[in-house]
């Protein structure tokens, strides 16, 4: 029998692994790509609600994404930053000038009584974006990390202390209340493929999963036979990018794809390892899991839509 193109996927997706998933699989489907992010990793900076997982995905859909930096706008500058630290201001987490203006319009909006929701869809369709960005919940949720001195804010953590401390425990304030969106839930009703991006399993997946909806969405999808795959954000025992190894050790797990797996395999049907990772397909089937061994380092565009297209294939061979 023909295989019918899928035309409606949707992405879990945490930061920068997200994104550069995400932009590859826009690449294939345009608007027929969903895009459930973190936003676990939000705060408030000099008075403005800053977003910084929705904000990647957008930048990096947007083609604006700041390479060298790995988060922000391409040809950032800092002289809003310089002036608010000569008034005494903290400015270790940086807005950006161009960045200022995404913090700007959506606090306005949100404050005008706007679903955050809806600041993402004129955020996006104002950047030219295909592909739609769904917060993963209207509810705030906050991520903090208890490390040896104590509980800390997600950003302190990740951009104030450059994840050094050693994770203990997490926990996701507010998750507990957290109900997916109407978006969210016809997003996953719709969906014919759900791939998880590369992200971290316990600081952009895990809050994600916990909104209430979002994992019913997904085992209801699953037992209509869409197909659920993940690639592993760890590749030959370390986290492409940033703590994903060393919490993964210091939360008594193991530092690996196979690790990875473990923690997916309930929820998943596909998991994508690296080929320098090869030899773990054979563990990581035993979970009951199809494993795929492809390229998975996405760091450039042409191996966003090549790593995209890999999965986009497999998912949908996947599908019943
Ligand atoms: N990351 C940094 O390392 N330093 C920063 O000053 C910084 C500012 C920032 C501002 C807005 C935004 O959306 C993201 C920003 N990030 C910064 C990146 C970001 O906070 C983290 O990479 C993610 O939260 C982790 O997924």
């Amino acid at each position: 029998m023909a295989e019918r193109p899928l035309e409606h996927v949707v992405e879990l997706a945490g930061g920068v692994g997200g994104a550069r998933l995400a932009h590859g699989i826009q690449a294939h489907l345009g608007a027929g790509l969903t895009v459930v992010v973190n936003t676990g990793d939000d705060l408030e900076r000099h008075g403005l609600l800053v977003c910084p997982d929705h904000d990647t995905v957008l930048y990096t859909l947007a083609g604006l994404d700041n390479r060298a930096l790995g988060w922000g706008l391409e040809g950032e500058t800092f002289a809003n930053a310089a002036m608010l630290a000569g008034y005494g201001e903290e400015t270790w987490f940086r807005l950006g000038d161009r960045d200022l203006a995404t913090h700007i319009v959506r606090t306005r909006r949100v404050r005008e009584g706007q679903r955050l929701t809806d600041v993402a869809r004129h955020l996006g369709a104002s950047l030219g974006v295909a592909a739609r960005i769904l917060p993963m919940t209207e509810n705030a949720v906050r991520t903090k990390i208890r490390t040896d001195d104590g509980w800390l804010d997600f950003q302190t953590y990740f951009v104030r202390l450059h994840q050094a401390p050693e994770v203990r425990e997490l926990r996701y304030d507010g998750l507990a209340e957290a109900t997916a969106t109407p978006e969210v839930e016809a997003a996953l009703a719709a969906a014919e493929a759900i791939v998880v991006a590369p992200s971290n399993p316990f600081l952009s997946l895990a809050p994600i999963l916990g909104v209430a909806g979002i994992r019913a969405g997904i085992d209801a999808a699953r037992a209509r036979g869409v197909p659920v795959a993940a690639i592993s954000g760890i590749i030959g025992g370390r986290a492409v990018k940033g703590p994903a190894d060393r919490i993964l050790v210091s939360l008594g797990h193991e530092a690996s794809a196979l690790g990875v797996a473990r923690i997916h395999a309930p929820w998943i049907d596909l998991f994508v390892i690296d080929t320098v990772d090869a030899a773990l397909a054979p563990a990581i089937r035993e979970l009951g899991l199809d494993v795929l061994v492809a390229d998975t380092l996405m760091d450039t565009d042409e191996a966003r839509a090549r790593v995209a297209g890999t999965v986009l294939e497999a998912v949908t061979a996947l599908r019943r």
